[in-house]
């Protein structure tokens, strides 16, 4: 079988495209599945790709990822970044590899948003890249199942 990639979506992105293009762009969030697919298919992997408003959604997901054994996990966890404990728990709790990914450069904004207790235990971060950082967090996780099956 396939691996699997989740790529997890935290509140408001559902309003991607639509609103504050001048921070977000103009991709909507239909559009960054589509990036995402291309680039899941592009390394082999299967895609889940969901969004939620709600916090306990969001640690439910990341359960499952860890309990299919996806992958990896992408996470934008948008603003439950700067506050979930709940999620860094979650995130910390699962042996699945997390890439929090954020559209915008987050430490070139607002102070609040340069706290993110989920990088905490996130393999990695990447932001400021707009709707193209998803695809590389997915080569990413491509480039660490690699790493693993050599090691293995
Ligand atoms: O840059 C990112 O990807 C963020 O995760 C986006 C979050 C923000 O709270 C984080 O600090 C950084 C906000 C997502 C809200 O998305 C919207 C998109 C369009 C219009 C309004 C909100």
């Amino acid at each position: 079988m396939k691996p699997t990639v989740y790529v997890i979506n935290g509140p408001n992105l559902n309003l991607l495209g639509t609103r504050e293009p001048e921070q977000y762009g103009r991709a909507t969030l239909a559009d960054v599945e589509e990036l995402c697919r291309s680039a899941a298919e592009a390394h082999g992997f299967g895609l889940v790709f969901r969004q939620s408003n709600h916090e306990g959604e969001l640690v439910s997901w990341v359960q499952e990822a860890g309990a299919v054994r996806a992958a990896g996990i992408v996470l934008n966890a948008a603003a439950y970044t700067h506050t979930s404990i709940a999620l860094l728990d979650a995130v910390a709790a699962v042996a699945v590899p997390v890439i929090e990914v954020h559209i915008t450069n987050v430490h070139a904004r607002e102070p609040f948003r340069h706290v993110s207790y989920v990088a905490r235990a996130a393999k990695g971060v990447i932001c400021g890249l707009g709707p193209q950082g998803y695809a590389l967090a997915i080569a990413g996780l491509a480039g660490l199942v690699t790493q693993r099956e050599l090691k293995s």
